[in-house]
């Protein structure tokens, strides 16, 4: 089995971290591939930026389906070009934010997002909204660090540690659902010292795609995710 991992953004080191933790969790035999798109922006942190990279996972979607993958995740937190990338995807497409907030339905009776920019906080409820789990999602919280930042950041760890912390105090919630992908390789250790599950989308949604695909399940080309028909694009 072959799963593509797009990383929306342009960031190099963050698609390799992402490989890298997608990589720790699938089964045997499945060979995970991350890349990003060729042109974007370098971090997804507003709705220009999402507008902005969609095109960018829609054309690695597409050249997957050449390429002869089986199951595409999306690996940023909005989940940009989902639908898009379902419409042109034999294979199932699934995004980190829809793995996370669905898994962590399974371990509590709420949770709280913790991401990284408060701006972003409006754009993740009306995503859980769409999910249909708008009422799990106890709060989502901004512990205002840059996703460039994450990695080169000291203070990030703490920082995102005191986020979570004041998330299950303030919703009343049970469960943690981390916001950014590039906060994927702090799960283990955030689990240990907040006692309770912590969810990392990229874990979440590589594993999901593996399990529809094991059960020879694709999107739908029935009705709106049949694929579109290609048409004329003027200009670039
Ligand atoms: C992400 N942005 O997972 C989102 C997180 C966010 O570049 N990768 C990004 O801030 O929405």
């Amino acid at each position: 089995m072959r799963i593509k991992v797009v990383n929306p953004n342009t960031t190099a080191s963050m698609t390799a971290k992402i490989g890298e933790c997608a990589r720790a969790v699938s089964g045997q035999g499945v060979i995970v591939d991350a890349v990003s798109p060729s042109s974007g922006p370098v971090s997804i942190e507003s709705h220009h930026d999402e507008a902005m990279c969609a095109p960018g996972v829609v054309r690695e979607v597409l050249s997957g389906e050449v390429e002869g993958y089986d199951g595409y995740v999306i690996a940023c937190f909005g989940d940009p070009g989902l639908l898009a990338a379902r419409e042109v995807a034999a294979g199932p497409v699934v995004g980190i934010a829809e793995a996370a907030m669905r898994t962590a339905a399974y371990l509590g009776r709420s949770f709280s997002v913790v991401t990284t920019l408060e701006r972003t906080i409006g754009h993740t409820r009306d995503i859980a909204r769409s999910y249909g789990v708008s009422d799990l999602c106890a709060g989502v919280h901004a512990c205002e660090i840059p996703v460039v930042e994450l990695d080169s950041d000291p203070t990030a760890r703490g920082k995102i540690l005191v986020a979570c912390r004041s998330a299950l105090v303030a919703d009343g919630s049970d469960v943690v659902v981390l916001g950014c992908a590039g906060m994927a390789d702090l799960c283990d250790w955030l689990s240990g010292e907040l006692d309770v599950p912590v969810v990392d989308g990229v874990a979440a949604a590589v594993l999901t795609v593996e399990q529809l695909v094991r059960l020879g399940l694709g999107t739908s080309k029935r009705g709106e995710f049949a694929t579109p028909p290609m048409k004329e694009h003027v200009g670039s």
